[in-house]
């Protein structure tokens, strides 16, 4: 789809003009483009075109950035540290000081500062980058502690609930509308052997035994940028920031951290669980939070990497069997590969259960 750059930017109050907007990054939901200026002295600025079929309240998400940017905003200030231009994701309002634009043909658009310089990875290449990036998703957590939880809408209902997950993927593979569950045999009985261990987090939940908290939900390690010299700087992609359990998080950066590789790897030589960034990413997310998690949640901090792997290889697989209309693909068959690695690195954890369950005993204890 082409869009008017020129016009989109000119209805922010972005400062110098736009010289070129390229698309950004490896998203699979909105789309990214970075927005360069003309003038030295002018920033430049990142262009999202919101994916507003997946996010159906889009008015009700960027209230939700709002209210944690500026919760963090305070939190930063507090203590006197830091410069919240490079560590906090800072929203450009539009000339009519709205948080985002609707366009003629009712795109949704936000501007953020672009956070430069930054680093992002997509595959770790070491433990102490593992240990920047749990301490950051750790403080994060820690930050919004005290943020009501009620007082932000959920994005996308039962985002994370696996029961309703797996609702999704019967139905759609009883319907079978583009003729693909033959090709899913293995899967369907992975899907199967490990369904009811999947429910636990829910059933601890439920009975109370573990906390609501405000959590980011998408903690994929490309979520955090670290700067030149591979420090944390700052936690992005604040769509799905609302209620749910703290094993969301831990689990979704361990799913994507310890991956030795891509996430969508097709040659599944390639994909296991490296222990030595499983110990980083622990190290640095409970240097974090070890004071305000309960026993119970660190009991299963292990387990959630296997449930958020398992949880998104199901999502990938439902996609694959609905015709690919939800994640971003760029080949036939992506969604399937991507499933596939998702289940080996499953495997891949399960074994190395014993040695993970002794690097949290020991940072906890
Ligand atoms: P998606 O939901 O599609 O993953 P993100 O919000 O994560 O979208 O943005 C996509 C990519 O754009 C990120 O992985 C990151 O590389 C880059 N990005 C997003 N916001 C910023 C920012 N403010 N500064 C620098 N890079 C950014
Ligand atoms: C999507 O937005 P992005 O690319 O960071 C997805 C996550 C998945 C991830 C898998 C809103 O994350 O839930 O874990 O892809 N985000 C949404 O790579 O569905
Ligand atoms: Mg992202």
């Amino acid at each position: 789809m082409k869009h008017d750059f020129n016009k989109i930017s000119r209805q922010f109050r972005m400062k110098g003009t736009l010289l070129s907007c390229q698309p950004y990054g490896s998203g699979h939901i909105n789309e990214t483009f970075l927005l360069k200026t003309e003038q030295q002295d002018s920033p430049d600025y990142i262009l999202q075109r919101i994916n507003s079929t997946i996010f159906a309240d889009v008015p009700g998400l960027m209230e939700n950035i709002r209210k944690v940017t500026s919760h963090l905003h305070n939190k930063l200030i507090e203590t006197g540290m830091g410069n919240p231009e490079r560590e906090i994701l800072t929203l450009i309002p539009t000339i009519e000081e709205r948080a985002y634009l609707i366009d003629e043909k009712g795109n949704y658009w936000r501007m953020y500062l672009y956070i430069w310089p930054n680093k992002s990875y997509d595959i770790v290449p070491d433990s102490n980058i593992a240990f920047e990036g749990g301490k950051m998703f750790g403080k994060f957590q820690k930050l919004l502690s005290d943020l009501p939880g009620d007082e932000l809408v959920e994005t996308i209902p039962d985002f994370h609930n696996i029961e309703k997950r797996l609702d999704t993927f019967y139905q759609i593979l009883q319907e079978d509308k583009f003729n693909r569950a033959a090709s899913i045999k293995d899967e369907i009985l992975f899907i199967e052997k490990y369904r009811s261990e999947m429910q636990t987090i829910l059933q601890l939940g439920n009975e109370g035994h573990i906390p609501k908290r405000v959590t980011h939900n998408d903690t994929k390690f490309n979520n955090v940028l670290l700067d030149e010299n591979n420090r944390g700087l700052c936690v992005i992609d604040l769509d799905t920031v609302m209620p749910g359990f703290i094993h969301y998080d831990f689990g979704d950066t361990i799913r994507t951290a310890t991956n030795t590789g891509a996430e969508d790897e097709p040659d599944l030589s390639k994909v296991e669980m490296d222990i030595e960034i499983f110990k980083g990413f622990a190290g640095g997310f409970l240097s974090e939070t070890k004071d305000i998690l309960c026993k119970k949640e660190i009991d299963y901090l292990v387990f959630s990497g296997r449930l958020l792997t398992y949880t998104i290889g199901l999502r990938f697989l439902t996609d694959y069997l609905n015709g690919d209309n939800y994640f971003r693909t760029h080949r036939t068959n992506h969604n399937i590969e991507r499933c596939r690695a998702q289940f080996k690195l499953f495997r891949s954890q399960l074994r190395q259960e014993e040695q993970m369950d002794r690097i949290i005993k020991s940072l906890t204890s």
